[in-house]
């Protein structure tokens, strides 16, 4: 296991390893997601796939991820087999795109994630506050990355809008390798960090210069290829020549929160503070008499955007948990069912033996 060191195994993951008792399995970290097959260090690079069990709960929070780590099969001449997946220190995770509730798992066991944002039209301060909701569930360390820096004269106008965030803030120009130095000072040995941020933001042109080499096809390079595919479609770590291990991921379009409401507070400090003084508890700081947040509003302490992204954000945490109560009744209902039929089965049974 020391040779998985350089791949981030540490003593907690010896204690997980020895509590999982798997017997003639050996321990490894996924690198890479194709979907069917997958990258596995065992600390060598080798394929890997699913047992019949795993690949039977597709979509399941034990279905391994980029960064787990997984207890495997080894065989001589056909793929690795992952038979179960290690207890998680911790995921970056949403609720996958489009209309179903079903939780997407990103990546797993993470030290620190640069949540990437470019200086045009993609800059967006209600995204970057999404993914930081997202890390603040399991407390990820984030730091922000202000890219394509070469594309602006008005730097302040950005770095303005951040300061309330009071996090460590990079401004760099990938392309020309401005700011990669500072990047790479937060990313010490065998610590995982990974890339966050929408499609076209240069996490790949990024990962490339860290890595020094052109691991990861940037969009100018897919858009000249055949495939018709101009954008990253799956997540890989590397090792960095440093020893850090990166981990870069697709373009992300629509962030949807997947998390409860009581993970919000610690996002948006200020109107938790505010919110003790209302007048009521269970205020929703609306339309209630005595509520502190809307005297604050009124009195120009808070600002419009920062409240209304706070109340976006409640709303969609509120509605994402009527969707996951309906969703949890349903299946209950559902196995109620099968039981219900299962019971009139073994009735019937019962009924023609006599
Ligand atoms: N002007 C400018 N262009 C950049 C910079 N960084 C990246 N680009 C360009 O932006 C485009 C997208 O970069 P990628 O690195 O492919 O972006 P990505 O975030 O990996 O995109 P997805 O894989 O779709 O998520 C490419 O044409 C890059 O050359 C920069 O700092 N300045
Ligand atoms: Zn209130």
């Amino acid at each position: 296991m020391d040779t998985l060191t350089k791949f981030g195994w540490t003593p907690e993951l010896t204690e997980a390893w020895a509590e999982l008792g798997a017997e003639n399995l050996h321990p490894a970290r996924v690198v890479a997601d194709f979907g069917t097959s997958l990258k596995i260090a065992l600390p060598d690079i080798r394929t890997a796939e699913l047992s019949g069990k795993l690949a039977h709960y597709t979509n399941r929070d034990d279905t391994p991820k980029v960064g787990d780590w997984v207890a495997v099969q080894l065989f001589d001449n056909s793929p690795a087999v992952i038979e179960g997946v290690l207890r998680r220190r911790n995921e970056i995770a949403r609720k996958v795109a489009g209309k179903r509730t079903t939780k997407q798992i990103i990546a797993a066991n993470i030290d620190i994630a640069f949540v990437l944002l470019a200086l045009d039209d993609d800059f967006s301060v209600e995204r970057l506050r999404r993914f930081l909701y997202q890390l603040s569930i399991h407390a990820i360390r984030p730091v922000i990355v202000l890219n394509k820096a070469d594309k602006t004269d008005d730097l302040a106008f950005y770095t303005q809008q951040l300061e309330e965030f009071k996090l460590p803030t990079i401004i760099s120009t990938a392309t020309t390798g401005s700011g990669i130095e500072t990047i790479l000072s937060h990313i010490r040995p065998g610590m995982t960090a990974i890339l966050l941020g929408s499609s076209g933001v240069g996490k790949s042109t990024i990962t490339n210069k860290l890595l020094g080499r052109e691991a990861q096809p940037t969009q100018e390079v897919r858009a000249s290829d055949s495939t018709g595919k101009h954008t990253t479609v799956h997540r890989e770590l590397f090792m960095l020549p440093n020893g850090g291990l990166l981990i870069d991921t697709p373009g992300i379009r629509e962030l949807q929160l997947w998390g409860d409401e009581g993970d919000l507070a610690e996002n948006f400090n200020d109107i938790a503070v505010l919110a003790r003084r209302c007048k009521y508890a269970s205020c929703s700081h609306t339309t209630e008499e005595g509520c502190a947040v809307q005297q604050a509003l009124q009195a120009g302490i808070l600002s419009e955007s920062h409240y209304a992204s706070y109340q976006k954000m409640k709303r969609e945490l509120e509605s994402l948990k009527d969707k996951k109560d309906a969703k949890a009744r349903h299946n209950n209902r559902r196995s109620s069912k099968v039981i219900a039929d299962q019971t009139k089965d073994a009735l019937r049974e019962m009924r023609e033996d006599i």
